[in-house]
Parts: C-alpha cells; sequence; structure tokens
C-alpha cells in the first residue's frame, strides 16, 4: 500500500501560538472540556463523496485536483481511494468516515454486478477499520446522479424506478450495518418537483414516506439500531425540495407516524438556504427531540447556493455547539465536514488546510459554547425574562388552571399591562457574546 501525503505527518495539537499551518491550533483531541474530551463532543467525520472524489468540477469547467489516487480502472481507484482516506483521517485524528454507496464504488454492468463490487470494497473498509478503529458515522444511497433518477427516486413518477431505488436503499443498509454505521441518512436528492403543472404532489409525498417505511421496517429487520436521519434542504437540485426545512420535515415525520425512528442531520448551507441560521435549524430540531447529527459547512451570502465550504466561521460554529451541548451532545451523530476546499485550492495540501481550518473552528466553537453556558449571562437572561411564567398568572395558564373566562377577569381587573414589558437587549447579549468570544 502507497502513501499518498508522503509530506505530511499525523497533524499535531500546537496550541494557538504556533504559526505551522499543518498543526491544530485550536483542537487538541484529548483535551478534557465539561467532563469529555474535545475528540468525544465532536465526533469529526469525513465525508467520502467531497475529500475522495470531489475534483473541482463546476457548471462553467473541468476539474482541478487530481483525485484518480494514481488508478484509471474504476476497481482498482475504489481501493485506493480507501487507502487514501484512511491515511487521511489517520493524519488528522477523525474517527469517523459518512458515505453514499456510489462513493465507495461505482456502478458497473447491472446492480448485481454493481453491488458484488461494492462488497469488495466494503470488505476492504472493514479490514481498515479493524486496523485503525476508525468507524462509519453513517452511510447513504446515491438516488440522485444516475439519469433514472431524473425525476427523483423515491417520488418518480415511474414505479420501476421507485422499486430500483429501493433496492439500492436496501444495499445500503445493508452496508451501513456491515461497516458498523449508527446512522443512515435520506437527503432528498432529487425528491422534489420542478413544476406544479406536471406534479402529483400528494402520491409523491406518500410514496417517499413509504420508501422510508420500508427502509425502517428492512433496517430493523436486518439488526440496524441507530437513526435514520432526513437531511432538510429547500432547494437544489429541485426547485423545490420537499424536505425544505427542520419544520416541514416534522410536519412530514408526524404526519406519516415516521417520528419515532428519525432524528435531524442539519446542514448549515441548506440552513441558510432555507432563509434559516444554522443554529435555528438546530434549535427547531432540539425543542422537538429530534436533533440528530451535523453536516459542517457553511455558504458565502454573496454566492446564495449551495457551496458546500468549509466552515471557517466561528461565530456559527459557537452558536450550533451551544446547541449540541443543550441538547446533550450527540448520541449516534456527529460532525460530519460536507465541505470541498474551493476549486482554486487544488493542491493535495488544501485537503489539510480544510479540514485543519474546519476542525479548528469548530474546537473554537466548542470552547466558546462551554464557556458561554458557565458564564451564565444570556441564560440568566433568558430565564428572567420568561419569569412570569414562574408564578402567578403564568403558571396557572402552564397549569390549565386558567383558560379564557379566568383571563378575561384577570386582565379586567388588571388594567394596561405595558408596566410588564423589560427591553429585549440584542445589543447587550451580542457584546456579551463578543466579550466571551475575545477573552479566550
Ligand atoms: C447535498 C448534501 C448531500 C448529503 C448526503 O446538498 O448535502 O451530500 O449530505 O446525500
Ligand atoms: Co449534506
Amino acid at each position: 500500500m502507497s502513501e499518498f501525503f508522503r509530506e505530511i505527518g499525523k497533524i499535531p495539537y500546537k496550541g494557538k501560538n504556533s504559526d505551522d499551518p499543518l498543526s491544530f491550533k485550536y483542537y487538541d483531541p484529548d483535551e478534557v472540556i465539561g467532563g469529555k474530551t474535545m475528540k468525544e463532543h465532536l465526533r469529526f467525520a469525513l465525508s467520502w463523496w467531497h475529500t475522495m472524489g470531489g475534483d473541482g468540477t463546476d457548471m462553467f469547467g473541468v476539474g482541478t485536483a487530481d483525485k484518480s489516487w494514481g488508478e484509471t480502472e474504476p476497481a482498482a481507484r475504489a481501493k485506493a481511494k480507501v487507502d487514501a482516506a484512511f491515511e487521511i483521517m489517520q493524519k488528522l485524528s477523525i474517527g469517523y468516515f459518512c458515505f453514499h454507496d456510489r462513493d465507495l464504488s461505482p456502478e458497473y454492468g447491472d446492480l448485481a454486478e454493481t453491488n458484488a463490487k461494492l462488497d469488495e470494497i466494503s470488505d476492504y473498509i472493514v479490514k481498515k477499520q479493524k486496523e485503525t478503529g476508525i468507524k462509519c458515522l453513517w452511510g447513504t444511497a446515491k438516488c440522485f446522479d444516475h439519469p433514472r433518477y431524473m425525476h427523483g427516486a423515491g417520488t418518480s413518477p415511474s414505479a420501476d424506478v421507485f422499486a430500483f431505488a429501493a433496492a439500492q436503499i436496501k444495499k445500503a443498509i445493508d452496508t451501513t450495518i456491515k461497516l458498523g454505521g449508527q446512522g443512515y441518512v435520506f437527503w432528498g436528492g432529487r425528491e422534489g418537483y420542478e413544476t406544479l403543472l406536471n406534479t402529483n404532489m400528494g402520491l409523491e409525498l406518500d410514496n417517499m414516506a413509504r420508501l422510508m417505511k420500508m427502509a425502517v421496517e428492512y433496517g430493523r429487520k436486518a439488526g440496524f439500531t441507530g437513526d435514520f436521519y432526513i437531511e432538510p434542504k429547500p432547494k437544489e437540485p429541485t426547485k423545490h425540495q420537499y424536505d425544505f426545512d427542520t419544520a416541514t420535515v416534522l410536519g412530514f415525520l408526524r404526519k406519516y407516524g415516521l417520528e419515532k425512528d428519525f432524528r435531524m442531520n442539519i446542514e448549515a448551507n441548506h440552513a441558510t438556504l432555507a432563509q434559516h441560521t444554522f443554529q435555528h435549524e438546530l434549535r427547531v430540531a432540539r425543542e422537538n427531540g429530534f436533533f440528530g447529527s451535523i453536516d459542517a459547512n457553511q455558504g458565502d451570502p454573496l454566492l446564495g447556493w449551495d457551496t458546500d465550504q468549509f466552515p471557517t466561521n466561528v461565530y456559527d460554529a459557537a452558536l450550533c455547539m451551544y446547541e449540541v451541548l443543550k441538547a446533550g451532545g450527540f448520541t449516534n451523530g456527529g460532525l460530519n465536514f460536507d465541505s470541498k476546499a474551493r476549486r482554486g485550492s487544488f493542491t493535495p495540501e488544501d485537503i489539510f488546510y480544510s479540514y485543519i481550518a474546519g476542525m479548528d473552528t469548530f474546537a473554537l466553537g466548542l470552547r466558546i459554547a462551554f464557556r458561554i453556558i458557565e458564564d451564565g449571562r444570556i441564560d440568566n437572561f433568558v430565564r428572567e425574562r420568561y419569569s412570569s411564567w414562574e408564578t402567578g398568572i403564568g403558571k396557572d395558564i402552564i397549569d390549565g388552571k386558567a383558560g379564557f373566562e379566568e383571563l378575561e377577569k384577570y386582565a379586567l381587573a388588571k388594567g394596561e399591562v405595558t408596566d410588564s414589558l423589560t427591553s429585549g437587549r440584542q445589543e447587550l447579549l451580542e457584546a456579551v457574546i463578543n466579550n466571551i468570544m475575545f477573552s479566550l
């Protein structure tokens, strides 16, 4: 087995004063924060598609980075990708990976052959996992790139396409179980529409739920004990993706009785495409008990599409990690870098610089979030702001002791209530966050 990145050794933690670009400044895997190591808190994962396959191709030009891993023949390349992926993860101290079936091994002549070739690769990955202790965070099926999925997979107007997708997902679940993955993701691929003029929305949504029900039934029978995730996204590739945002997905899961088995996989760039903040999507998931996993990346507000950039925005990462800590941390989930280096960042070292940037950003985010909670000013302010619900009429409403008649009596006796309001103090609270961030 050859070494792909001979010039690069294991990335050490050197602290914030180091100017070594191949070192972590803030991510110290074994440092304990609040009773858990940073490694346990953050559960970083490598995305097989961007890192091992993404060569910078965009709609204006061909790839700029060489991701052939020294092989031209597909099966040899798939195997070399495994070696390179494990080398990258070991050198970066990344404990998990996420995959689409076709990132691991491409399509061959027919489904049977494709499955057999995938088995060869997953056998090889199992061997590498045993040698290194690296785990699978989650798997998924690429049911959106082949022309057969042009109108969707679970929401295709063709029942034959639905059946093909089901067969593909069955195998992807088997592969996830084989690799010990504790998550299986449904990202809506082309499950959406371009125009309602040709779309039976009711049937498409029923069918999408049918496909997920089958996945749960089969997965549980086959021994999958982890979480199924839906990854919301409002648009791209279709004009309207059915899994628009977390709130929409919650309605879908509850309508179809899927809420027991599913959690959310929240992606930062998808949140902003939906005109939400990353923190908003996490908060909605957390408040509803559906927080699961995270696809860590960021968009560029001036570009406005799903650029999947490596996350470097510390502010957003801190507010993200605040939500994660408030949710009690990850159980089966983790932080998957669904991120790609920009097309102009095309050299092998850029893979390492990008991951170091992303990992250090979330390490800072964790450190700041922990300090925000420990500091208490934000949480205390919020508690105080809602203190009228702890006693008196507020408590009576919550306890179900006051209805419209009682409240009318109360309001008539009380008179004008503007006096009961206090300032929202947004600027003060933003300054508190700055104060905490910059005193690290
Ligand atoms: C697409 C996206 C996917 C999913 C997995 O926007 O985020 O890569 O994370 O299918
Ligand atoms: Co994603």
